[in-house]
């Protein structure tokens, strides 16, 4: 076990569409304690199995405050099923989009069904940075990325500055 590489931009997995988990088996609780070891490191408040080249509907997330006691929690095949009308802007990054920052608009508020890491069937209703996180990571298992939210300038730009970066290393 151990923390794993995260995939950046322009890396094509990041578009794939990951696969529903059927079951919470050995395999899926090894690959949560590398997602927490990967995202704990980085440091990330949230990861997707598909930033590490997993595409199972697998999330990891901490929003906890620094000066807090960690707070992992788990989200498999996580659904929203309702989400307010009312909008929040908030800046986001990415792992997979290193020293990127945009304000992207996203509903203030979400209802998300899931699996916890012991198969349990839930549903939590989130807000604020919550609420952000878990709409940033469900948009992964679906191939999108933050990005994705912005004006096609923006997005274009961003991805340029990406694509020319990976051609620089390369060329090395
Ligand atoms: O660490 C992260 N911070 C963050 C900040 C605002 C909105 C979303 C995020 S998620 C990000 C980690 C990541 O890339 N998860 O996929
Ligand atoms: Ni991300």
């Amino acid at each position: 076990m151990a923390k794993r590489p995260i995939l950046v931009l322009p890396e094509p997995l990041l578009r794939k569409v990951s696969e529903p988990v059927t079951r919470v088996d050995a395999q899926v609780r090894a690959l949560l304690v590398d997602m927490f070891e990967t995202m704990y490191e980085a440091p990330g408040i949230g990861l997707a199995a598909i930033q590490i080249g997993v595409p199972q509907r697998v999330v990891t997330i901490d929003v906890a405050r620094k000066d807090d006691p960690p707070a992992p929690q788990v989200f498999i095949n996580p659904e929203i099923v309702w989400a307010s009308d009312e909008l929040s802007v908030y800046e986001e990054g990415c792992l997979s989009i290193p020293d990127y920052y945009e304000a992207v608009e996203r509903p203030s508020r979400v209802r998300v069904r899931y699996m916890d890491g012991g198969g349990r069937e839930l549903e939590v209703e989130a807000d604020g940075l919550l609420a952000t996180c878990l709409q940033h990571e469900i948009d992964h298992l679906d191939g999108k990325l933050f990005i994705d939210h912005l004006s096609r300038l923006k997005r274009e730009r961003a991805i340029k500055k990406f694509s020319k970066a990976a051609k620089r290393e390369n060329a090395e």
